[in-house]
């Protein structure tokens, strides 16, 4: 991403997933903003960007963290959010394993209470270990666990995977983990 575009991601982030009011923004309960009036806003706020800007920070955005929909008169992110929105995301089969990284500081909370949720929506996992290692790289020093998706799935508990191939769960019991 253009050093730029990140700049613009990261306020993207915290208007569509966390604070909309910071611009005066109004998420319907999907999550979505209407481009036009997001564009509008930005500008009032001293962060004017065109829409060829937006389309391309959209469709070079390293997560893919924003979608529009198919006309692209709206635009929302994929997840990530600590407002309540419904992205609508129908449950799915998980593959046998999946990862979570996070912070060896949290480990012993984790150990003792699962993996929950905090502000977000639901807990966050990956396919892969390379963006679990990422994602925990955030917080920390690193560990990254194994998550039993599919045995919990067997179990009654529901998966959801985003738009840009983020694994979503409300909760994970600490008998599904292997550290
Ligand atoms: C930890 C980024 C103590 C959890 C990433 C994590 C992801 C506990 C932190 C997305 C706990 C929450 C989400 C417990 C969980 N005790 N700590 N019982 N249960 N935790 O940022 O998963 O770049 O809310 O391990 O790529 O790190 O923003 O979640 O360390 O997809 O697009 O509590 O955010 O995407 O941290 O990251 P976060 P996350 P973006």
């Amino acid at each position: 991403m253009k050093p730029n575009n990140k700049k613009i991601s990261k306020f993207l982030s915290l208007v569509l997933r966390h604070k909309p009011e910071t611009i005066g923004l109004c998420l319907d309960e999907n999550g979505w903003a209407e481009t036009q009036e997001l564009l509008e806003r930005l500008a009032k706020h001293n962060k004017s960007i065109d829409l060829k800007t937006l389309e391309e920070v959209v469709a070079n955005n390293d997560k893919k963290r924003f979608a529009f929909n198919a006309d692209r008169t709206k635009i929302r992110a994929s997840q990530g959010h600590s407002v309540r929105v419904n992205l609508g995301y129908t449950a799915v089969e998980p593959p046998e394993m999946l990862y979570h990284g996070t912070a060896t500081r949290f480990l012993d909370s984790i150990q003792k209470q699962g993996l929950l949720k905090g502000n977000r929506h639901q807990v966050h996992l990956s396919k892969d270990l390379n963006t679990a290692t990422a994602v925990g790289r955030r917080h920390g020093k690193v560990v990254v666990m194994k998550v039993k998706a599919l045995e919990m799935y067997q179990a009654g508990f529901e998966f959801f995977v985003s738009e840009n191939q983020v694994w979503l769960t409300d909760q994970v019991p600490v008998e599904y983990l292997e550290f």
